[in-house]
Order: structure tokens, then sequence, then C-alpha cells
């Protein structure tokens, strides 16, 4: 089985989690969006949208990050993802369904950030070329939006709201009791969710409270990253990491939050949207994938 995946992919990430909750092997093939491997016609021959993750097993090609966890989960019978019962086993689907307004919206807000901060410093015709790569003429408006605008494209506004409502049904699930969305059982739900969140928490947009993330759902998010991250946390020496990775995050006390305003955003304005901070920022680069990185 291969998948073909990136490093700072959300949805890579969340098929590398299925993978290892199933404790699947897998030959890893990495593209490298920024080099624009997605858009090589061998790769676009077996996936026309020309993004990753794509899983290719015995020849069958199997896409969206959502479908391939499913995948995965009837693949091996242990640990089953998937609930038993119709309704739990629909409640679900409805989550593995919303990842795609997620990933829309974690999109929007790591464009109009962190990735911004690299495709602006290319002179205007080299990123007009980035956007005319995109297949589709809707995703490539709204990268040109993102990157041109930054913070003040009206996606970044579409996708906070998006988060509050996935925040407020994610609190709902958890005010159950937990430890999981769906209760005692670690399911699809939450393999689903995790780098979503986490990179949320990378673009240092967690700690700023527009929208605040509920009690609930940090405490969800501490244990899903562990319970993601254990069997891989202790193969990463800090030899892999950058010098920045191992010092001590940026402080985010109240000081810091009234900073100065993030890239893009007029001075002047006072930020109505979330203080996405700048300091923040070089943390999800140099180390955007220790959490889910393949062996
Ligand atoms: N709905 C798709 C989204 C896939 C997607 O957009 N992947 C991004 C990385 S997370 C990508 O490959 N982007 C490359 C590009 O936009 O050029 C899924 O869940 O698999």
């Amino acid at each position: 089985m291969k998948l073909y995946h990136a490093p700072n992919s959300v949805c890579s990430q969340k098929a590398r989690v299925g993978l290892s909750e199933k404790g699947l092997s897998f030959e890893s093939v990495v593209l490298d969006l920024a080099a624009g491997d997605q858009f090589k016609p061998a790769y676009r021959r077996l996936n026309p949208n020309a993004v990753v993750p794509k899983l290719v097993d015995d020849g069958k090609v199997v896409i969206e990050s959502s479908i391939i966890i499913q995948y995965l989960d009837d693949l091996a019978a242990a640990p089953r993802l998937m609930p038993d019962g119709a309704y739990p086993a629909a409640h679900v689907r409805h989550w593995l369904l919303r990842s795609l307004e997620i990933h829309a919206s974690v999109n929007s807000l790591s464009f109009a950030t962190a990735y911004r901060l690299g495709l602006m410093k290319l002179p205007r015709e080299e990123r007009e070329e980035i956007y005319r790569r995109i297949p589709d003429p809707a995703r490539a408006d709204k990268r040109r939006d993102l990157v041109e605008k930054g913070v003040a494209s009206s996606h970044v506004d579409e996708a906070i709201r998006a988060f509050a409502r996935v925040f407020r049904d994610m609190d709902a699930d958890l005010a159950a009791g937990g430890p999981w969305l769906m209760g005692a059982q670690y399911t699809l739900a939450d393999v689903n969710l995790i780098a979503y969140i986490d990179r949320l928490d990378r673009l240092g947009l967690s700690g700023f409270g527009v929208p605040a993330i509920p009690r609930s759902v940090n405490g969800w998010s501490v244990r899903a990253r562990a319970q993601a991250t254990k069997r891989r946390l202790r193969r990463l020496s800090r030899q892999r990491l950058c010098p920045q990775c191992v010092q001590p995050a940026p402080k985010r006390g109240r000081s810091s939050r009234a900073n100065s305003p993030p890239d893009g955003l007029p001075a002047a304005k006072k930020p109505a949207k979330p203080a996405i901070q700048a300091a923040a920022i070089p943390a999800f680069f140099c180390n955007p994938d220790a959490f889910y990185r393949s062996a």
C-alpha cells in the first residue's frame, strides 16, 4: 500500500494517524507541494484534483482523506474505529462529511497567515503562476484572495464562523462525558479531527480566544494528540528537529495579546478577527509535522 502525502498537509496527517492507529505499514511517497509535485501529469492521472493524500492499494486508488481513513478501518479488523450501531455510525459519518468544510477553513487560516509569509516574497507573476496551476478555478480564486489579502480576506471570516460551529458541536459531543467524541470509544470521529485542531494550535490561534476554544475541546485535543503520537513520539530524536523547535514555545501572556497586528492587517484597524500572532508562526514552520511524521 502506497500513501502519496506531504509532511505539512493536514489531510495527509489525518491519513497517517489512521494508518498508525490501525497498525498498517505503508510505502511512503512524499510530495513537495511547494515545488508543485501534485501538478505533475503522472500524479494527476491518479488524482485529477492535484491534492494529497492519495492511497494506492494493490493498484486501486483511494482519494479524500475521510474516505481513506474509512477504507483503512475496513482493511484491518482491530482496533475497530467505526462504532457499532446505526446511530453512532451515522454520527461519526456526519463528522467525516463535515471535514470538507473544516479542511476548507483550516486551509483559509493557513494560507492567510503562515503560508502567505513565504508566498508574498515571490514576485507577483510567480504567484499568479502558482494560482494558475490549481485545476479548479474556484480554488484558485480562493487561494489568490487569501494570499494577496491575508487575514482581510472574507474567507477568513467564513473560516472563523465555521470553527465556532465546530467547537460548539464538539463541545456538545464531549458533554456526554468523553473522553472521546463518541464517549468511551476512540473512533474515526477523533482520527478525523486531530490534525485540523492541531493546526489551529500551531498557527497560534487556540490561545487567542476568537472563537474561544471550549475547555472540553482543548482537553480532547491534548488527549487526542497524545493518542496519535504514542507510537511515534519516542522515535523522534531532538536532532531531527531544527534548533528553533527545541526552544520553548513563545509565551502567550496578556501582554503578547496586545502586540502589533498580524501580517496583512493594517495597524489602525483593531482586529475584530483573531489576533494571529506573528511570533507563533515560526513554531508552525520549524516543527510542523513532528507529531505525525511517517516512520
Ligand atoms: N478534501 C480533500 C482535501 C485535499 C487537499 O486539499 N489537500 C491539500 C493538502 S492538506 C493539498 O494537497 N493541497 C495542494 C494544493 O492546494 O496545491 C481531502 O480531505 O483529502
